[in-house]
């Protein structure tokens, strides 16, 4: 079996965590680092390593990532000024963690294009 990652670590209570959001299908969290005065990690509470390695079974757990954003957004109050959503996929696309996450970028005006 693979090695867990800091996620579910975080999911299984083996490291503390404050949730900024939690349901029955995703878990809400502030980024340990933060690139803008608002950033949370959503992460479903049922592995997916990342949208490319998804399958069919995880299109519901995908949607709920999303939709939990939706929320997460509304709770910090930037969902009226705007935010922004990110899913690093593998190398190139700058994932570090190998369990899906979207973050929740916001409270400030974000550049495009990102480097
Ligand atoms: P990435 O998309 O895989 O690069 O994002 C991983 C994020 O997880 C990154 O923003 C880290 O700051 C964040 N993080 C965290 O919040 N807590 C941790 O213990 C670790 C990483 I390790």
């Amino acid at each position: 079996m693979s090695q867990k990652t800091i996620f579910e670590k975080i999911l299984q209570g083996e490291i503390p965590c404050k949730p900024v959001y939690e349901d029955e299908y995703t878990y809400a969290f502030n980024d340990i680092n933060p690139q803008a005065p608002i950033h949370v990690l959503v992460i479903p509470k049922t592995k997916i390593v990342n949208v490319a390695l998804s399958n069919e079974n995880d299109i519901e757990q995908m949607g709920r990532v999303l939709y939990a954003a939706k929320k997460v957004a509304e709770l910090t109050g930037i969902a009226q000024s705007g935010y922004r959503l990110v899913m690093n996929n593998g190398e190139n696309g700058g994932q570090t963690v190998y369990y899906m996450h979207c973050h929740v970028l916001g409270g400030r005006s974000l550049a495009w294009p990102p480097g």
